[in-house]
């Protein structure tokens, strides 16, 4: 175990961070759907939106930014799309309300779409496209953030980090799952350098004066960079039309300026499409199915390793041992609640 290292079960980790959410006066609904959330991303050893959002999530409520106990109301009037207004509230339990739906119209249809609205959003994508996924249906997600990144060749945040994630179904294996933000890192990753004072490297971020830094605070003041120079940020423009505009809701700007200075989660929307393999390929799916198992081969035969792979084994690894949390943020969730009680 490393030295600043506990390991504790995922029972207990839910227990806490169900309790302090309860105690923050979430509804058991809008609690279980987050807990559950940051108790996979702490499992699967995605600490930038593990247990430690649990942090953000208490700064959200205090500063009075979101309705604790929002009730989704999910409209299935269009043929292939679900709306889920989230009504201000966590954007978890909105999804968990729309996903049958989702899923029942794609299974029809061949493909849907979900537009959860008015959510806040600070969790990580992969376990929502890969329950998908897991599912047996293909599936996209995208939303944006607050803006705090700069397009390629400017110096003034325009895009949120803007994360895309992809699931596919595999029978025989986890779904093939990716998700990154589209700037060269999330700023959950940053933040978390600056908590261990730890440098950030170069070229994930410039300081307000353009210049760039390796400075975790200066890089937070500053603006973050894209992923792949233009290419990060056309799709983070993507992200910005396809999860805003086109589905009524927020940039990264506009949700900027909604939070007026408060530091509070983003809050905006997130587009989720899913389409089903069965109704495209109809008789001919087992065959195309294999054909996408021998790309993954080709990928892993040569030492190359597939996305989520890292995340499979970790899973694995923790289910034995318990999930690893630093010492100093256990320590905090447990003060956190201690205040809250
Ligand atoms: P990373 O840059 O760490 O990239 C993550 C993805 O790339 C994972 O699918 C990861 O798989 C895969 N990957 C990493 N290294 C390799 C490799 N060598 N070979 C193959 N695949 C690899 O993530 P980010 O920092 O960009 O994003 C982290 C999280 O932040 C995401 O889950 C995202 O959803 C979340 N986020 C959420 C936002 C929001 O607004 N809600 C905003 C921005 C980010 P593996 O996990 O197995 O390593
Ligand atoms: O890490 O970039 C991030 C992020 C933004 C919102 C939630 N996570």
């Amino acid at each position: 175990m490393s030295s600043d290292l506990e390991y504790i079960s995922a029972v207990d980790a839910r227990r806490l961070a169900t309790d302090i959410l309860l105690a923050l006066g979430l509804s058991s609904g809008h609690a279980d759907s987050i807990a559950r959330t940051v108790v996979l991303a702490q499992g699967d050893e995605c600490y930038s939106h593990g247990l430690w959002r649990l942090l953000g999530c208490v700064h959200t409520v205090r500063m009075g930014k979101v309705d604790s106990r929002a009730v989704p109301a999910v409209d299935s009037s269009a043929p292939g799309v679900v709306k889920v207004d989230a009504r201000y509230g966590y954007s978890l339990l909105a999804f968990r309300e729309g996903l049958p739906e989702l899923i029942g119209k794609a299974s029809r249809l061949g493909i849907a779409a979900m537009a959860i609205n008015r959510c806040y959003h600070f969790s990580a994508l992969w376990p929502e496209v890969e329950e998908i996924a897991e599912s047996g249906l293909v599936a996209l997600a995208m939303t944006p953030s607050h803006s705090w990144v700069a397009p390629a060749g400017g110096i003034r945040p325009v895009f949120g980090t803007n994360p895309l994630a992809f699931g596919w179904p595999r029978e025989a294996a986890h779904p093939f799952v990716f998700d990154f933000a589209t700037s060269a890192a999330a700023r959950g990753e940053i933040e978390l350098h600056g908590r261990a004072g730890k440098p950030i490297p170069k070229g994930w971020a410039i300081d307000s004066d353009g210049e760039e830094t390796t400075d975790a605070a200066r890089a937070l003041q500053g603006a973050m960079l894209t992923f792949g120079g233009h290419k990060g940020s056309a799709l983070s423009a993507m992200i910005e039309l396809m999860a805003g505009p086109l589905i009524a809701d927020m940039t990264s700007a506009e949700s900027m300026a909604f939070d007026g200075g408060a530091g509070a989660a983003p809050c905006h929307g997130e587009l989720i499409i899913a389409l089903d393999p069965k109704i495209f390929l109809g008789g001919g799916m087992g065959e195309h199915m294999r054909r996408a198992e021998n790309m993954f081969a080709a990928i892993t035969d040569q030492g190359a390793r597939l996305p989520s792979q890292r995340r499979y084994a970790a899973r694995a690894r923790n289910r034995e041992r318990g999930l690893p949390v630093q010492t100093a943020l256990l320590a905090e969730l447990r003060e956190t609640l201690a205040s809250l009680s």
